[in-house]
């Protein structure tokens, strides 16, 4: 075992000490030292003349390129599209779903789910410039599922529907850029053949299609999955609910719900809480039924249900090893192979649900959108008749947090104006009179070549004490609510103005805005924003950034570039940036993106570097904006107010 300290969270360091030398992610990680090539972006494995390795001078002192004559900024730029592609398909395909079940349920195909929240479904037929008028809450749905599965196979003509919600001056720089996304499949399929050996090898084309594909998904994969999920689960609104390991019960069923997708396993939280089917965990000798979330399946339980998360990415196989959990049900992404080596020890048993994902050695039972109910009964029967067989230690440690999750873009405008006032104003008035000096979003994952939720809590902790809101969503939000952060007590710690703005509102200083697709209500708060008015004309205006202090997925790569080419800072921290090999793409994501979109992709080694340069951006902002001095508040006496009625 390495000296570097595996994790901060009190459950984690328990259960690693329970686990002893059983294989998890953290002592693999120790094992596996990364390959310095492959790492820097400047390996190449596209083609069968190679792999080519690149960096470094050849014996006749020229730059190395690879057998074909390529670059290391080709080669780098190719690595970073191709994770970009990967990326943007895995949020956007999930979007997919939830649309294809969303138009299946429109048309009465879908027996368990239908339309939660109809004042949402008339804004998206909005978005799509779909008729309202004299048509049925059915017609309507059936017309907005339509209109968004188009989205995908668009070919040409008009770009993504969604990206007219942005605000006009963005809208002109993609439309100058040329990145303006034209259907979602189509920017994927174009940016794999881009990146095919012979034929694109300028690393800025290649860089630019590459914040085209990951736009096809900000503003279009990934927001169609959270309107429509709203749409047909219920928009999220403030909830209450408990956080980390400490919330399973040892003599409950305890059925873990891991990965991505809502489809399944909001109608597993429909059949596990029916009375029946307590009454049958009963039946088998537990006392009830625990639901606990992990990653963003977890997320999306959670905002709307009110499921406790369990933990984050890095927990999955601990989760196992409590010995407590009698089913872990995965749908898609970051669900690690490592739970099924990590179940045989214990009785779990891990159920696959989707067509794409399979595991060895996993049990799988296919989810079909048009069987969900039965298919949920399934699964939390089998979770049921497997708490009999429980072998191993148990141990659940006793670390749970309080936390409140559900802050939707909607619920967020609510709070700060009332029903019939719904407004930003408040928030704009409070960053301008410097009581907010700004907003960061610290979104991601974890990651176990850095220490595990130790700089989500730090960048919290630091950036509330200076006046900063921070919103969080992915394991990022888990990691801050396992420390007890997302409740309103946390305003204690918040900086004078923050706190003012907090009791004054009700609300904690640090929001949970959701799963990794949700990433979208950031864009969509930031762009309501600028609308609101005084604090510039763009999102690159705002004294706002967005970071990822543990990220390791191709997805977060796709989240920074379209937050980028939305206008925002974007910091990434731990591992760094998998292009470094190439001093062009180096140049290209910061000085170059800072030209073409008033915005950086920077990453940064450490926690205190990316506290700096945060505060420091949010300071020049307000600069730009000429708030950078803290207004005086104006108390009004009786005289001034009627002086302002005149
Ligand atoms: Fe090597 Fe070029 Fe083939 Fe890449 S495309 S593996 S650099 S020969
Ligand atoms: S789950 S993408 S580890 S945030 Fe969305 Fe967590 Fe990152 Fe997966």
């Amino acid at each position: 075992m390495s000296d570097k300290i595996r994790s901060v969270d009190p459950a984690t360091i328990e259960m690693l000490e329970k686990v002893g030398d059983m294989s998890t992610m953290f002592s693999r990680a120790e094992e596996m030292k990364p390959c310095t090539f492959g790492s820097e972006g400047s390996c190449c494995r596209v083609c069968g003349m190679g792999p080519c390795r690149l960096g470094g001078k050849s014996k006749e002192g020229r730059e190395k390129t690879g057998v074909c004559g390529a670059t290391i900024h080709t080669v780098a730029a190719r690595n970073l599209a191709r994770a970009v592609a990967a990326g943007a398909s895995a949020h956007s395909d999930h979007g997919r779903s939830v649309a294809m079940t969303f138009l299946a349920a429109a048309k009465g195909e879908a027996p368990g789910y239908g339309i939660k929240d109809e004042a949402k479904l008339m804004t998206v037929a909005g978005y799509f410039g779909v008729q309202t008028e004299g048509k049925t809450v059915q017609e309507i749905a059936v017309a907005v599922g339509e209109a968004a599965l188009g989205q995908y196979g668009k070919q040409e003509g008009t770009p993504m529907a969604y990206v007219h919600r942005a605000t006009e001056k963005r809208q002109q720089i993609w439309e100058d850029l040329e990145v303006y996304p034209r259907g979602f499949d189509r920017e994927v399929v174009q940016l794999m053949h881009q990146t095919h050996a012979g034929v694109d090898q300028d690393a800025e084309h290649i860089l630019m299609s590459s914040v085209r594909c990951a736009m096809a998904d900000g503003w279009g994969g990934s927001m169609m999955a959270t309107d429509l999920q709203d749409i047909m689960f219920g928009t999220p609104k403030p909830l209450r609910s408990e956080a980390n390991l400490g919330i399973l019960k040892q003599k409950d069923v305890n059925i873990i719900l891991h990965g991505h997708e809502p489809l399944l396993s909001e109608k597993i939280v429909d059949i596990a809480t029916d009375p029946e089917m307590i009454e049958y965990a009963k039946s088998k000798g537990a006392e009830g039924i625990t639901l606990g979330g992990i990653c963003c399946t977890g997320n999306e339980v959670l905002m709307r249900r009110g499921v406790g998360p369990a933990g984050n990415v890095l927990q999955q196989e601990l989760a196992i090893a409590t010995g407590v959990v009698d089913a872990m049900i995965v749908d898609v992404q970051c669900v690690f192979q490592g739970i099924v080596e990590a179940s045989k020890k214990y009785h779990t048993k891990v159920i696959t649900t989707n067509e794409r994902a399979k595991i060895t050695g996993a049990e799988h039972i296919q989810f079909e959108e048009h069987n969900a109910i039965e298919t949920a009964k399934t699964i939390v029967k089998a979770a049921i008749d497997n708490f009999a067989n429980r072998k191993g230690e148990v141990f659940i440690p006793d670390h749970k947090k309080p936390m409140i999750a559900g802050y939707s873009h909607e619920y967020i405008k609510y709070m700060l104006g009332g029903k019939f006032r719904a407004s930003f104003r408040p928030l704009n008035d409070a960053i301008i009179s410097g009581r907010i000096q700004g907003a960061v979003a610290i979104v991601g994952c974890n990651n176990p070549r850095t220490t595990h939720d130790d700089s989500h809590r730090f960048l919290v902790e630091e950036l509330i004490k200076r006046d900063i809101l921070v919103v969080m969503t992915g394991c990022a939000a888990q990691g801050a609510a396992k420390a007890g952060y997302m409740t309103p007590e946390t305003m204690e710690m918040a900086g004078p103005g923050l706190k003012e703005i907090c009791e004054t509102i009700g609300i904690a200083p640090v929001l949970h805005l959701g799963s990794c697709v949700d990433n979208s209500r950031v864009l969509t708060v930031l762009t309501e924003v600028v609308r609101e008015g005084g604090l510039g004309e763009d999102i690159s205006d705002l004294p706002a950034v967005g970071i990822a202090p543990e990220w390791y997925s191709e997805k977060a790569l796709t989240i920074a570039l379209y937050c980028v080419a939305s206008g925002a800072d974007v910091i990434f921290g731990g591992v760094q940036a998998p292009y470094r090999g190439s001093s062009e793409m180096m140049r290209l994501t910061t000085e170059g993106f800072k030209e073409k979109f008033g915005a950086t992709f920077e990453f940064l080694p450490t926690k205190e570097e990316i506290l700096e340069a945060t505060l420091n951006k949010i300071q020049a902002k307000r600069k730009a904006l000429g708030i950078d001095t803290q207004k005086e508040r104006v108390l009004f006496d009786m005289d001034m107010r009627r002086e302002l009625n005149v």
